[in-house]
């Protein structure tokens, strides 16, 4: 088991949980938090026994941002050698669903991590925001992009021009999220969705993220395509055998996960 500072891990059946850990400072994004939370969940998406990756932060936040303190002494030469920066590590990409359990601030590069996973339930008393307009920068861990496709450019260029807060109401309303929940039961609906998801066969779990990932980044005719072609590999799994084959004899399916 890796030691971590800034994180930590916990597996339970095959759900895997990473909580961000770094109370002095709202869980700001450090880069070894980055660097540990890329470790964790490449670790977690290889392991073919995690079918589902909740990343969480405290009950104040979920993050708030990058850590600003580190990067108020950077320069444009600095940020342009792209060492000054982990990197996310294709994290977005990875082939295990991925879930963001959301309470508290969810500001800057903190809702920029919450919009790379693939369900974001958040606590009634969620805030998400993209404040970096206030400290003279732009989004840089795809909030410019990732926003405007998950509300819509009006929505997003308000909140981006702005840098103003919305509150979960607004953000579920605004498709932002997938569901609210009361903030005292955000761990437990997010374990029940996770170990659902997480019960479903893989290779299909995997291939429906893929074309889910492909609606995001290709025509709808290249998208229509990866879904097709996805859709007749499964007939090769031992899973899509075995779903069929329970339904037909009225039985509950007992998935290998291959
Ligand atoms: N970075 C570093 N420290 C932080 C951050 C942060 N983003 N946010 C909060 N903290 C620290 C505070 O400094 C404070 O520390 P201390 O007690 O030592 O002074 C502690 O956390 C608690 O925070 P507050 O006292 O401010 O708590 P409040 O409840 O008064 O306020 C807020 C909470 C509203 C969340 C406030 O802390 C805030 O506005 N934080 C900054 C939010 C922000 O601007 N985030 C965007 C950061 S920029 C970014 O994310 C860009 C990402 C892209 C990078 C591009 C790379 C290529």
């Amino acid at each position: 088991q890796t030691q971590y500072t800034a994180i930590i891990t916990e597996v339970e059946g095959r759900v895997a949980t990473i909580t961000l850990n770094r109370p002095e400072a709202l869980n700001a994004l450090s880069n070894t938090l980055i660097a540990e939370l890329v470790d964790a969940a490449s670790k977690f998406d290889a392991d073919p026994n995690v079918g589902a990756i909740i990343i969480t932060g405290s009950e104040r936040a979920f993050a708030a941002g990058a850590d600003i303190k580190g990067m108020l002494e950077l320069e444009y030469s600095d940020v342009l050698a792209g060492g000054a920066f982990p990197s996310w590590g294709g994290i977005e990409q990875m082939l295990t669903p991925t879930i963001a359990a959301v309470s508290g601030f969810a500001l800057g590069g903190g809702c920029e991590l919450a919009m790379m996973c693939d369900i974001i339930i958040a606590a009634d008393n969620a805030k998400f925001g993209q404040p970096e307009i206030n400290l003279g920068v732009i989004p840089g861990f795809g909030g410019t992009q990732r926003l405007p496709r998950a509300i819509g450019k009006y929505k997003a260029a308000d909140m981006v021009l702005t840098g103003r807060m919305m509150g979960a109401e607004e953000a579920e309303r605004s498709g932002l999220v997938s569901r609210v929940v009361p903030a005292a039961e955000l761990i437990d609906t997010v374990k029940q969705a996770a170990a659902l998801i997480a019960s479903k066969p893989l290779p299909a779990l995997y291939a429906a993220k893929n074309a889910l990932q492909a609606a995001e980044e290709s025509s709808l005719s290249e998208g229509l395509r990866v879904e097709q072609i996805a859709f007749q590999a499964l007939f090769a799994t031992e899973d899509q055998t075995e779903g069929m084959r329970a339904f037909a004899e009225k039985r509950e399916a007992n998935f290998k996960h291959r």
